[in-house]
């Protein structure tokens, strides 16, 4: 397949100053014309060579002529036309036929013929499944956009931008017309044509401009937007103060699909949501959920500036947009909840789903060199990790510092398609600092190890740091340089209390208790003075590079963390690092002080009542089976998911059954509907001390399961209760599962969590679980959501139960791929990612592996989004 390379960037040849665009709307059919006023250089003018892919062509002309067709060449996804000139005005007119596009790209039919609602994706790619164009984000136009549809088949009708005018056709049709005066690249074009209902409110920007936000949904949602909506308001003020950023249309749309290959479109004044990410309501909806319907409707909204306003160069500067608003969220979701258990959860989800792939055969850098799919390249690395970078130059810039540097960058590059290279030189000439050092982290894939080791030299008072950094190769990047590691840390007495820090040879921040040291070396030493004991250093505070911290710590050393850090994170982290040594010694037999030392910290935190629930929650949580696995020279799941049982148990036992139960019914006693901190936290350690319980004495936690299960005022106590039952294979389960597949049978979303709780069966029973669950009537492969709650979690969440020895549960996933990839490769390619890590797993998973993956490759016919995945794993 042929590769497109970031060295070969050219600018646009062509470009399209103005678009105009009328869509005669129908399911089966759609006919768009297309206005294109066109601009080149006038004094070399190139071959114009438009995108599109599956067009039916129906009409041309160039500036008001028909062309004839000896003038034009439409093959191989590209028409070339003859004679344009700087200024020329192309029109074309084509034929699409939404109702036949499973792939979800482009113009598309969400939910039934004869129920459903049209509506567009277009990023990356996806404007030139609509009309010819230069399908390319350097290419900014205004455009002007008429739709035109059945008015009761269709009575909504909506498109980026601020309605122009709207009226009635003497065929029953009838007319919208939208302009959006920003100039914008086609990614984020979209329309929506269908029944939906709206939920509206009036907003008043900082600077006194009134605005409306419209939320649309179908008639059976529509009550459940009321949360996005406080949270869209919410996002938009933060903004506002955070950044000084306002919204810049009179009209902010928002629309809910159950059909959806992303989470969310943040198309220009109309965002396209997955209703996973918009819809919320008690009933159907976990803490988790809302959390994550705050924080995707904030991500969106931010794209109004970083990526709308300012937007890409070209894909290869995908994370200069995304990287950057997942910052500005995780901003936010700190801001409205806490900061601590936001960064737990942020590094955990790091660590779960970008350490893997930094450490496998899809390893790319933030900016890759190189694709052959861009749809393949929304990945935790571009997303998570480019997010983490952000962080270490904000970090390095300081709060005021990092928002000189926005303010300039927003400003120097409004209305331009930007690169990393513009990022970073903006917020450094603000601050009149270089940047330029941080650029390697953008273009070298791998998590870099860093190695602390101590040495305290009791006659000189000193304690000496010595850091070393090593990253291992990755495919086509066999040699790794050194990068710049900010490492916040602090020293602490064996009483547990921070010690001031006199960094040898620098005065600066004498005696503060915390500083960040810039590690850009394979190996540095800090000595510091002063130091009237051996201490134990807390290294990477907030966890402030994404990187694997080895430090030889003693058990002790980490208790007392565990114990004293008042860095919430660090805290966490501890208790961590504590766990995986603990689970060292569950799979080395040989000495049991971590784990000791572990059940001993933990078993005094949970009698502590001043620590925060959600945190202890957190903390009672050891790490997941995926990260334990990276500590195997040669994976076997169903060791590691055995070993880690084990882990949880001894915990359990170490706090003690009567305690886990006088604990749970304290915390049951205070069940709640509401959204509050405090209610959230009861819920989460609820269900972690009977996950705990139910490792020790599952018949009482199977009774105390079906209780709640049975009372549960709203999803977040239900779902936890099934899936104690569901896991623990209690005798309740059957029943239990019943009566929810009865309940929630016409509710997309809480179904989905039916699928979900068993799909992560443990062991070998849960392939035919699978099996069975896809012969449910409910189950379908042409709704994203549906094929990932129930394949995504099966190969993903649950590697003991997709990881069987004999490779049946590879053959299965395979043969599903082929099948869904002919249907919609975007999400074929991104389920065929679970295969990762195959290659570190134990001789006859591996070999299994690879002869299922090989078996796929070698398959005729399957899309390019596939074959790159599938071919770069086997390499
Ligand atoms: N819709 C995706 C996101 O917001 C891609 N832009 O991240
Ligand atoms: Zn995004």
């Amino acid at each position: 397949p042929t590769l497109i390379r970031l060295s070969d960037y050219q600018a646009p040849a062509w470009r399209v100053s103005r678009v105009e665009l009328t869509f005669d709307l129908g399911i089966d059919a759609t006919e768009v014309t297309s206005r294109l006023q066109l601009a080149c250089d006038p004094t070399g003018p190139a071959p114009l060579r438009l995108d599109g892919e599956g067009l039916t062509l129906l009409d041309i002309q160039l500036d008001g002529q028909p062309l004839p067709e000896s003038a034009w060449r439409y093959q191989d996804n590209v028409l070339e036309v003859d004679g344009a000139r700087d200024g020329s005005v192309l029109e074309t007119r084509v034929r699409v036929t939404p109702a036949a596009n499973t792939a979800l790209e482009g113009l598309y039919l969400s939910g039934s013929r004869e129920t459903g609602f049209l509506l567009t994706q277009c990023e990356a790619e996806g404007f030139r499944h609509i009309t010819f164009f230069l399908d390319r984000p350097d290419v900014l136009a205004s455009y002007t956009v008429t739709l035109r549809a059945d008015r009761e088949r269709f009575p909504v009708l909506l498109a980026g931008g601020n309605p122009d005018g709207h009226g009635e056709l003497d065929d029953g049709r009838h007319w919208a017309r939208f302009v959006d005066p920003h100039p914008k690249p086609s990614y984020l074009f979209a329309l929506v044509a269908g029944r939906l209902q709206k939920i509206e409110r009036d907003y008043v920007t900082g600077s006194g401009r009134p605005l409306q936000l419209v939320i649309w949904a179908e008639a059976d949602a529509i009550r459940h937007c009321g949360y996005a909506m406080d949270a869209l308001e919410r996002a938009m003020r933060w903004d506002e103060q955070a950044y000084g950023r306002e919204y810049d249309l009179d009209v902010f749309h928002v629309v809910a699909t159950h059909d959806f290959n992303m989470g969310a479109m943040e198309n220009k004044g109309l965002n396209i949501f997955n209703a996973k990410y918009l819809l919320a309501d008690p009933d159907s909806s976990t803490d988790e959920e809302y959390r994550a319907v705050e924080a995707v409707v904030a991500h969106e909204y931010f794209h109004n500036w970083s990526g709308n306003r300012v937007t890409c160069r070209d894909w290869f500067q995908l994370s200069l947009k995304e990287g950057l608003t997942v910052f500005r969220e995780q901003q936010f979701s700190a801001d409205m909840n806490s900061p601590a258990l936001k960064r737990i959860e942020d590094v955990a989800l790091l660590r779960r789903a970008q350490f893997p792939e930094d450490a496998g055969p899809l390893a790319h850098p933030v900016r890759p060199a190189q694709y052959s799919e861009i749809n393949n390249f929304y990945t935790a690395t571009v997303y998570e990790k480019g997010s983490e970078l952000v962080r270490m130059v904000a970090g390095r810039l300081g709060r005021d510092g990092f928002r000189r540097g926005m303010d300039q960058y927003f400003s120097r590059h409004d209305g331009q398609a930007a690169t990393l290279e513009d990022f970073l030189g903006a917020l450094g000439d603000a601050n009149g600092i270089d940047l330029g050092a941080y650029l390697a982290w953008y273009a070298q894939a791998g998590t870099p190890r860093l190695t602390a080791r101590g040495r305290y030299d009791a006659a000189h008072r000193t304690y000496t740091l010595t850091l070393s950094q090593h990253t291992a190769p990755t495919p086509g990047q066999p040699h790794k340089r050194a990068l710049p590691i900010p490492v916040k840390l602090a020293l602490f007495d064996p009483r547990g209390r921070m010690v001031p820090l006199h960094l040898a040879g620098n005065g600066a921040d004498a005696g503060a208790s915390e500083r960040v040291l810039v590690v850009d070396k394979a190996e540095q030493s800090f000595v510091f003075e002063q130091v009237e004991a051996a201490p134990v250093p807390s290294l990477l505070r907030g966890f402030s590079a994404p990187v694997i911290l080895e430090c030889d710590y003693a058990p002790a050393d980490l208790a007392l963390l565990l114990r004293h850090d008042p860095d919430g994170f660090n805290r966490w982290e501890a208790g961590q690092q504590l766990a995986a040594r603990a689970y060292d010694n569950l799979r080395e037999g040989n000495s049991s002080a971590a784990l000791d030392a572990w059940c001993e910290a933990l078993s005094a935190l949970f009698g502590d009542t001043s620590v925060d629930a959600a945190l202890l929650a957190d903390l009672l949580t050891p790490p997941g089976e995926i990260e334990l696995s990276e500590r195997e020279r040669q994976v076997n799941p169903s060791h590691v998911h055995a070993l880690r049982q084990q882990l949880q148990e001894h915990l359990a036992l170490r706090i003690g059954r009567e305690t886990l139960e006088q604990r749970y019914t304290a915390l049951a006693a205070h069940t709640s509907l509401e959204l509050d901190a405090a209610s959230q936290a009861r819920r989460r350690l609820k269900r972690r001390v009977l996950e705990l319980l139910a490792r020790i004495d599952p018949w009482a936690a199977h009774g105390l399961a079906t209780l709640q299960y049975d009372n549960a005022p709203n999803m977040t106590d239900r779902l936890g209760a099934l899936a104690v039952l569901v896991r623990g294979d209690a005798p309740q389960a059957h029943a239990a599962l019943a009566h929810f597949r009865e309940r929630y049978a016409d509710n997309p979303l809480a179904m989905d969590k039916w699928f979900s709780v068993q799909a992560l069966l443990p062991g070998a029973v849960v392939l035919e679980r699978v099996r069975q669950l896809e012969s449910d009537p409910a189950f379908t492969l042409k709704n994203p959501n549906r094929v990932n709650s129930l394949f995504g979690a099966w190969a993903r969440s649950n590697p003991d139960g997709f990881h069987r020895p004999d490779g049946s549960g590879y053959q299965l996933l395979a043969e599903r791929l082929r099948q869904l990839d002919a249907l919609n490769p975007q999400v074929s390619a991104r389920l065929a990612t679970a295969f990762n890590g195959w290659q570190r797993l134990e001789p006859t998973r591996h070999a299994a592996a690879r002869s299922a993956i090989a078996a796929l490759a070698a398959h005729p016919g399957l899309s390019r989004n596939l074959t790159e995945i599938v071919q770069s794993m086997l390499q």
